[in-house]
């Protein structure tokens, strides 16, 4: 089984939103092409409780800034898909009714979760996986926001778990916090094992 994997293509990692990764709704109608020709379509929402510890705001910090959160590096968010806000919503012109499931992610205030499949410190796990192995899935397919942060770490999850992994390059788009992040992270993925194509290989 083939599943294509959406990361994150929320309204708040889109242009206008709190924290808009440039041209990340440019990948949406690539995404809705896609989605017929797989047997399993899936979803990550980043899902953050107010209080959420990744967020700037509350700890009288801007935004860039890294702190130490519970023991682990956390660069500091403005406040972005907050549960229930339209911020956190699927973009509107992403066919999200056509998932066949959404795992949300970054519920706990006290951890960072950018993996679909693990928090940062790995210490909880997500549904995902799974639910993946339940349904045969042994080839994944990663696009969405961000690629250097929830794509990317996605992406070297999958592998770690046993997947045949795809980035999809071209459906996929960063933060960029700093300037050649992208391309380190894509790198960082390759080098790993996870295989990087665009979608008209398809
Ligand atoms: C993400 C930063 C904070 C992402 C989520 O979806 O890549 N990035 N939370
Ligand atoms: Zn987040």
């Amino acid at each position: 089984m083939k599943a294509l994997l959406v990361i994150d293509v929320q309204n708040d990692f889109c242009p206008g939103g709190n924290l808009a990764v440039p041209q990340g709704d440019q990948i949406i109608n690539g995404i809705n092409k896609l989605i017929p020709k797989f047997d399993l379509v899936v979803a990550s929402q980043d899902w953050h409780p107010e209080t959420h510890g990744s967020f700037a705001v509350n700890h009288n910090k801007t935004p860039g800034e890294v702190i130490e959160l519970n023991g682990l590096q956390q660069v500091l968010w403005p406040q972005h898909c907050v549960q229930g806000s339209r911020g956190a919503e699927f973009h509107q012109d992403l066919e999200s009714d056509k998932f066949d499931a959404v795992f949300t992610k970054g519920e706990n205030p006290l951890i960072d979760s950018y993996s679909a499949f693990f928090d940062n410190g790995h210490l909880n796990k997500t549904a995902l996986d799974d639910y993946l192995k339940k349904k045969q899935v042994s080839q994944l397919f990663v696009c969405g926001l961000a690629t250097d942060y929830c794509v990317k770490f996605t992406a070297l999850d999958a592998v770690d778990l046993g997947y045949k992994t795809f980035l999809l390059e071209d459906l996929s788009s960063g933060v960029e916090l700093n300037k050649g992040d992208i391309a380190k992270a894509i790198e960082e993925m390759r080098q790993a094992g996870v295989e990087v194509i665009k979608s008209t290989e398809l």
